[in-house]
């Protein structure tokens, strides 16, 4: 039987509306949705070839677990009874001895990180981690002092703006981060047309700064000194909106105090942007009838995203341009998740790391400090691990340390679809469903926060049933939460509703067993906010209209602040600035004498976890593993194309080859993330493609994080870059790692 089925994919922020076709159970086509009013016929390469990421033999599909370096597929009443055994013993000596990794796949799912955190509850540990200090964690901190909520985040009027800067993201490649977009050619070439100025302030020409606007070089990780002549010029030329500073922000002064030391003939020599090219931009934006700085991974992974994503918040902020048409835009979700969250306390708890004191952020500690709580020995040290929907292992920070501290765990359970390097090393691997096999909602932030740029509201079916033993998330955790003898959400009340649930499901469809009646949640969840059914949802393939965005619909209306006014001037940001000095020299010293590695992503893979499928890797020679240099940079270190280069950080040496790539900025090379699947014992296309874990290089450890969001530094790494020579170890990763 050939069927059409509708649903969005849940790969990237874009959501894409996909047609699927199904033949007799199996997906043997995905196309675009071009009746969607949201995502208007566009999907990219990776979204339209999934099926062929989940058709794979490699997918997990039995519970497993390894003895030695064999595994063995085991029912899941042995799994959960031997995780809870060891997990009862563990948490007997302290529950902080248990920790759980939550990766970015699971934010795609609706269910899967509420009842994952939803586990952590029950078992009462503050050990969480997850991807978010690898890429957005500074934003998460700014906006909990800046806005009074981590999730309160601004995003750029896109159909209204007259003047877009766009600072460290590559919405062509990425798809737009923090608001949902779909088509960014097309979106900003829209703006473009209609005579809106765009500026990409990037170490690279990247894909977007080609397609429209004028591009910028900028030296990788001194955004923060941009920011502040930036802020400077704006006060120099007076464009600060008074009636809003003093009607809705707090703080002008000590701000004004705070850029005053940073005029744009200062930043020049170590930005890279000569002043009067910052000042052409500062006026240009000062001139627009609605302007938006925005910004991206870039800037996070930087060592001092918080304080530069800060500044930006707050130029947009005293230009008058927050809440403003054609400015930035607070979202509306499908409830006020913001109030909702200050009001019960959510993502605002102020517990402490064991290791370095870190303050959580968004519940979350550091990625950085993970191999130091487990390796550093004492009381809470952590001795059992989660780790779900990511891969740590290869997109953390220094992979060769991590690798020695997951495999000191006494546990280590890995819930994926894929046996991938980190699940290599575990004790039990747990088979999930995929995207296509799960009913959804669409991604968190436009459906709690309403960050869309056409807002609409959609659900989706799973198009295909688990395969063998496949299981959603939601069943996952609720199962393991009764193996380890706790309850979700630590409510016995929560545990025995959704037991009985399992059971009535069980009796009602006996084809799935016992699992979690996931469609009936998420209509639950709809019905409490106000938003009718999942059922009636269904009915909108093509996505149904809701009410977006509005200027004037957050100042002064949605402020949650104490004094209900944007902090402009938090004390600890005021106090951590005082560090940019030395920071500030220190770039001064190194000036063109070094190399900067930044990251680089390609439109055919998302982070670690796409390249097992032939269609997207094109085989290692279609790969995008490579260092990309500036065919001057190469020639000045005796490089050329195509030769083996070891670049060598602070951690380690890694030996790669060269690619020539003239859109650098002379003194910055690149690499990809996410490669380097040697180690990974269930990926058989992607682990004989060879290529080289950037993450090796990169520094972890207290001393590594940015301390007042736990972001580590992925990006701007100094590293030297030689011919290669000497003995490689042509070990796992093609890295070295220095003793
Ligand atoms: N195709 C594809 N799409 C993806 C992903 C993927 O892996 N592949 N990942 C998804 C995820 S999880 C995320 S979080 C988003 C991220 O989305 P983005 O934040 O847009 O990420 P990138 O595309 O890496 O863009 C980062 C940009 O920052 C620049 N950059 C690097 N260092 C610096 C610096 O120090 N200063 C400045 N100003 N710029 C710098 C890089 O050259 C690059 O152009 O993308 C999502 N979409
Ligand atoms: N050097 C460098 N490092 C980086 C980056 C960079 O630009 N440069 N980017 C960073 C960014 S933006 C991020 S977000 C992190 C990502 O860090 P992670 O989240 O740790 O890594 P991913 O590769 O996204 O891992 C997703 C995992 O989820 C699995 N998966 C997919 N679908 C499902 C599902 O439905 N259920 C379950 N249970 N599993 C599923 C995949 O098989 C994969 O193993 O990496 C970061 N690391
Ligand atoms: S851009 Fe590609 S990966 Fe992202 S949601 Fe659309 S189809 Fe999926
Ligand atoms: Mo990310």
């Amino acid at each position: 039987m050939v069927e059409t089925r509708h649903t969005f994919c849940r790969i990237c922020e874009a959501s894409c509306s996909l047609v699927t076709t199904v033949e007799d159970g199996v997906i043997t086509e995905i196309k675009p949705n071009p009746a969607h009013i949201g995502t208007e016929g566009f999907a990219c390469i990776k979204g339209l070839n999934q099926h062929k990421l989940y058709d794979s033999p490699d997918r997990l599909r039995h519970p497993l677990k390894r003895v030695g370096r064999e595994w063995h597929a085991i029912p899941w009443e042995q799994a959960l009874q031997e995780i809870g055994e060891k997990v009862q013993e563990l948490r007997g000596e302290s529950p902080d001895s248990l920790a759980m990794y939550v990766g970015t796949a699971a934010g795609f799912s609706t269910l899967h990180p509420i009842f994952a955190q939803g586990f952590m509850q029950g078992i009462g540990s503050k050990n969480i981690f997850s991807s978010a200090t690898q890429d957005c964690a500074h934003r998460f901190a700014m906006a909990k002092e800046v806005y009074g909520f981590p999730l309160t985040q601004p995003f750029p009027d896109l159909a209204n703006t007259e003047c877009l800067i766009v600072v460290g993201t590559n919405p062509v490649v990425s798809k737009w981060t923090f608001l949902q977009v779909t088509n960014p050619v097309k979106r900003l070439k829209g703006i473009a047309r209609r005579g809106g100025k765009i500026f990409f302030v990037d170490p690279r020409r990247t894909e977007s700064a080609k397609t429209a606007g004028e591009h910028i070089f900028i030296r990788p990780n001194t955004d923060v000194f941009f920011y502040l002549s930036f802020l400077h010029e704006l006060l120099a030329i007076d464009a600060v909106d008074a009636e809003h500073v003093a009607k809705h922000m707090a703080g002008f002064e000590e701000l004004a105090g705070v850029v005053a030391n940073w005029p744009p003939e200062r930043t020049e020599e170590v930005t890279q942007i000569p002043a009067s090219t910052l000042r052409k931009m500062v006026a240009v934006y000062a001139a627009a009838n609605g302007a938006a700085l925005m910004s991206g991974t870039g800037i996070g992974m930087g060592t001092n995203g918080t304080l530069a994503v800060w500044l930006q918040e707050v130029i947009n902020a005293v230009s008058g341009n927050l809440d403003r048409k054609g400015g930035t835009l607070v979202g509306r979700g499908i409830f006020d998740f913001a109030a909702f969250g200050v009001k019960h306390g959510l993502l605002v708890s102020e517990k402490r790391s064991r290791i370095g004191n870190f303050p959580a952020v968004n519940d979350g500690f550091p990625g950085g400090i993970l191999a130091d709580e487990i390796l550093t020995e004492g009381t809470d040290q952590i001795k059992g691990m989660f780790v779900t929907g990511g891969n740590p292992l290869l997109t953390m920070a220094n992979s060769h340390r991590l690798r020695d501290a997951l495999s000191k765990l006494e546990l280590l359970v890995v819930t994926d679809i894929y046996l991938n390097e980190t699940a290599s090393l575990a004790h039990y691997a747990l088979p999930a469903t995929s995207p296509l096999q799960r009913p959804d909602l669409p991604f968190i932030f436009p459906l709690f926060l309403g960050m869309q740029s056409i807002p609409y509201i959609a659900a989706t079916r799973s198009v295909i049933p688990p395969e063998a033993e496949q299981r959603d998330e939601a069943t996952i955790y609720a199962d393991l939460a009764r193996a380890c003898g706790v309850n979700l959400f630590d409510s016995r009340f929560a545990q025995w509703v959704l037991g009985a649930l399992q059971k009535l499901n069980g009796m009602l469809r006996p084809s799935e067993g016992s699992l979690i009646p996931q469609e009936l949640i998420l209509s639950l969840l709809l019905r409490i906010t106000g938003n009718g059914s999942f059922k009636a949802l269904l009915a909108y393939p093509n996505g149904k209209e809701r009410k977006g965005a509005l200027p004037g619909d957050f100042l002064g209306v949605r402020m949650l602040t104490e004094d209900g006014r944007v902090q402009l001037a938090p004390q600890k940001f005021v106090q951590a600035t005082h560090k940019l000095e030395a920071d500030f020299s220190r770039e001064q010293e190194l000036g063109g004498n070094c190399f900067r590695l930044i990251t680089k992503r390609s439109h055919k893979s998302n982070n670690s976890w796409t390249q097992n499928a032939v269609e997207l890797t094109g085989g290692i020679d279609g790969s995008s593993n490579h260092l990309y240099m500036h065919p001057e940079d190469a020639a000045s270190v005796g490089l050329a194309e195509g030769e083996l280069a070891d670049v060598t950080s602070e951690v380690a040496t890694v030996r790669i080859a060269v690619r020539y790539l003239s859109d650098l900025m002379r003194g910055t090379v690149a690499m990809p993330h996410g490669w380097g699947h040697q180690e990974a014992a269930g990926l058989s296309v992607a682990s004989k493609l060879g290529g080289v874990n950037v993450n090796l290089l990169a520094a972890d450890g207290p001393d590594h994080v940015e301390a007042l969001s736990g972001m580590v530094q992925l990006t701007g790494i100094l590293v030297e870059v030689t011919p290669a020579s000497g003995p490689v170890d042509a070990g796992s990763w093609s890295g070295i790692a220095r003793a």
